[in-house]
């Protein structure tokens, strides 16, 4: 392995990984479609997971996930629900998701129920339900989602709108109120979803609703006098309208999405007016500021990352896609403004984003409590999104970083080991008592949900999942050549439109060794870039046809020529365990220390470790010892790190005393045990902390 610039002290032992397995033939998939993917900007090409960590956890979406999904949306079940944790309690325990459907598909009477974009959950789950019809043959799974496309269809008004809340209760106020109707969120959600089934399924239904739609908007927003002049307060419909684009080939929707992005914000007043002219006196949205939407100056005057947190990314997600297929350079400045502006100041280590739950926003630069903070899963799932629509645009090793952070951390923790349960809010920190005990943290759950009465999370982490195959590669150019970027390493075998085939071998997130045996049957020439991860950037090595190969990474890419032939390319990367400190700016992490080892981050939970948290130190020279360990729930890795432990004093010992040298409390020689963050909750409910005092 090639030392570069090696500076790591940390001492450890390692047992061994998983098996090192030798790379695959290349072998046809299991009903893999041969259609160009076209969405987000990951290029035509068709992966097939043969990792069998994402293996794992993509059998768990098709076997349980969605079952379960459809269950709770079909009312069938009666899922526990704790409050809403952005305060707006419902009074139904049950999602009524495909019930309000029903109604405005005229099948039956009643009042819609739950949130105004309630109709999303199906949705997305619709969206999952398609990734998973790519890797599992399901004939029952394919006839329950095309009944729910029939009766999206069934539901939908002849003129292309969509929206049960407005459709069942108050049809004279469409389009009427976008500060907080969600309208066009929602038929975004749908849209993304006809364009992911239509593309597994060649359901013709499924795209007409949604073009039918995406016509209906472009008909009432846009440049004439006689349209809206405003865009929808939850940003979504611009990044679904690209992908709508990229299917159809029609630029009215990709025009519309840069309508609804440059209309943003013009006119600060646009959402006041449209409530005072529909006669809405008061509603909670109003009291938040137009930063919370995106909505108080134009994107192009926007310096940072402000509002609620899932709006912006969905925000960027859109922009980036834009911007890449437009070169409209403004959009593109905004998104590297906003992108900078999150990574490099607002976001957790796990990836994790929102710090805070009041309006579920971003705060200030380096404001990242790990007690109270957000970190909404969607919004961990929506960082996903613009990170790949950034690799779209400009092969740059961070994006691939932050994707990977994403996918490994903050956004997986979301879901459950059983696929039954999920978190909305994922702390960094987190204690039963305090949750209980304190309403600053209320919101922070330390065991995860059967459902929410607000769902949005529990689907999207589902669809990011289902569809992580969408998520390795980057095709583009470079000098005139062609580039295949292979940034997520995660194995997969994908055949590539000019013949290529890969099949990727990689041990992550266990292992640091990667392969990947590229077949080249037509004779392309072009580069292959490899990644190599920022947490590996000090050491690696990489081997092209068993010889080693010295080229430098450029902004976190390798460039592998390819002259026409076959090749195996080789990758080791760095999997000591790292000892990571926070800027000195963030004032929650000072003094603190965050353990990882390769995309992992992992976190200390009291169900493994006898004393409250808070008492353990860990230094950054601690020795430390991974260990694979089969056993454990899916089978994890941890990390036990040679820690100090401070004595826990009687509850009998007085609230404050004197200070003293050593104070009576000389620490003890301890273990801490770590899992991987993704793994908290899963065993018993106890407290967990990501973050660990460290001895100076
Ligand atoms: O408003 C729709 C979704 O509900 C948001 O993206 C989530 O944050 C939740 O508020
Ligand atoms: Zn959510």
């Amino acid at each position: 392995m090639t030392d570069i610039a090696s500076s790591d002290h940390t001492r450890q032992s390692t047992s061994s990984t998983p098996d090192r397995r030798a790379a695959p033939a290349m072998h046809p998939a299991q009903p893999r479609s041969t259609v160009a993917f076209n969405d987000g900007g990951t290029l035509p090409q068709s992966s097939t997971i043969t990792s069998p960590f994402w293996k794992k956890y993509r059998t768990l979406i098709h076997d349980e996930v969605l079952p379960y999904q459809w269950a709770v949306m079909n009312d069938d079940m009666d899922p526990d629900m704790p409050d809403d944790p952005a305060g707006n309690q419902q009074d139904t325990h049950n999602s009524h998701a495909i019930r309000n459907l029903r109604i405005a598909a005229g099948e039956q009477t009643g009042h819609h129920a739950g949130f105004p974009f309630q109709d999303t959950d199906a949705y997305k789950w619709l969206e999952a339900a398609a990734y998973t019809l790519e890797y599992r043959h399901d004939p029952d799974l394919k006839t329950i989602a095309d009944n729910l496309v029939d009766l999206i269809a069934t539901a939908q008004e002849p003129d292309g709108y969509l929206d049960t809340l407005f459709q069942i209760e108050m049809p004279g106020h469409r389009l009427k109120r976008l500060q907080q109707s969600h309208e066009l969120y929602s038929m975004g959600h749908y849209i993304e979803a006809a364009v992911a089934y239509h593309h597994a399924t060649g359901n013709a239904t499924a795209l007409r609703v949604a073009t039918d739609m995406a016509d209906y908007i472009d008909s009432h927003f846009g440049e004439a006098p006689n349209k809206i002049h405003g865009a929808d307060g939850h940003p979504e419909i611009e990044f679904a309208l690209t992908r709508l684009y990229e299917t159809t080939g029609e630029r009215r929707y990709l025009d519309l999405a840069h309508y609804l992005l440059n209309v943003r914000g013009v006119d600060p007043l646009f959402y006041q007016r449209q409530n005072e002219e529909d006669g809405i006196a008061s509603d909670p949205m109003q009291s938040l500021p137009l930063t919370y939407c995106q909505a108080a100056e134009p994107i192009a005057d926007q310096a940072t990352a402000d509002g609620h947190a899932v709006r912006v990314v969905y925000l960027c997600a859109g922009m980036a896609r834009v911007a890449a297929l437009t070169g409209d350079s403004t959009l593109l400045d905004a998104c590297h403004r906003f992108w900078n502006d999150i990574v490099n100041r607002r976001m957790f280590i796990t990836g994790g984003i929102g710090s805070t739950q009041k309006g579920e926003s971003f705060t200030y630069d380096y404001d990242l409590p790990n007690d109270t903070m957000y970190g909404e899963t969607c919004a961990a799932v929506g960082m996903a999104f613009f990170a790949r629509a950034m690799l779209s645009i400009d092969l740059d090793g961070s994006y691939g970083d932050v994707l990977e952070k994403e996918l490994f951390n903050g956004a997986l923790a979301g879901m459950s080991l059983d696929g039954k349960h999920f978190f909305y809010v994922n702390p960094l920190e987190a204690d039963p008592e305090a949750s209980r005990g304190n309403p600053g943290r209320a919101h922070v759950l330390t065991r995860r949900a059967e459902w929410f009465g607000c769902a949005c999370c529990p689907s999207n982490i589902a669809r990011l999942i289902a569809s992580v195959n969408r998520y390795l590669y980057t095709v583009t150019s470079r000098h005139g050549r062609d580039v295949i970027a292979a940034h997520q390493f995660i194995s997969n075998d994908t055949r590539f439109p000019n013949g290529v085939g890969i099949a990727m071998t990689s041990e992550l997130p266990w292992g640091g060794h990667v392969r990947f045996a590229i077949d080249n049957p037509e004779h392309a020439s072009f580069l292959f870039a490899v990644r190599i991860p920022g947490w590996s950037a000090r050491r690696y090595s990489l081997s092209v046809d068993g010889r080693r190969f010295d080229g430098r990474p450029e902004r976190g890419f390798v460039y592998v020529p390819i002259e026409g032939g076959n090749a195996t390319i080789s990758l080791d990367l760095d999997m000591r365990v790292s000892m990571m400190r926070a800027s000195s700016r963030v004032r929650a992490d000072i003094g603190k220390l965050a353990v990882q080892r390769g995309p992992i981050v992992f976190c200390a939970e009291q169900c493994d470790n006898d004393a409250p948290l808070w008492l353990y130190s860990i230094g950054s020279e601690s020795e430390t010892h991974y260990e694979f360990r089969p056993d454990l729930l899916i089978g994890l890795g941890t990390v036990t790190v040679s820690a100090r432990k401070r004595v826990l004093d009687h509850d009998s010992s007085p609230l404050y005393r004197m200070a003293e040298p050593e104070d009576g409390q000389t620490p003890v020689d301890a273990k801490l045990v770590m899992v991987p963050y993704f793994a908290w909750a899963n065993r018993d409910e106890g407290r967990m902390q990501v973050w660990q005092e460290s001895r100076s």
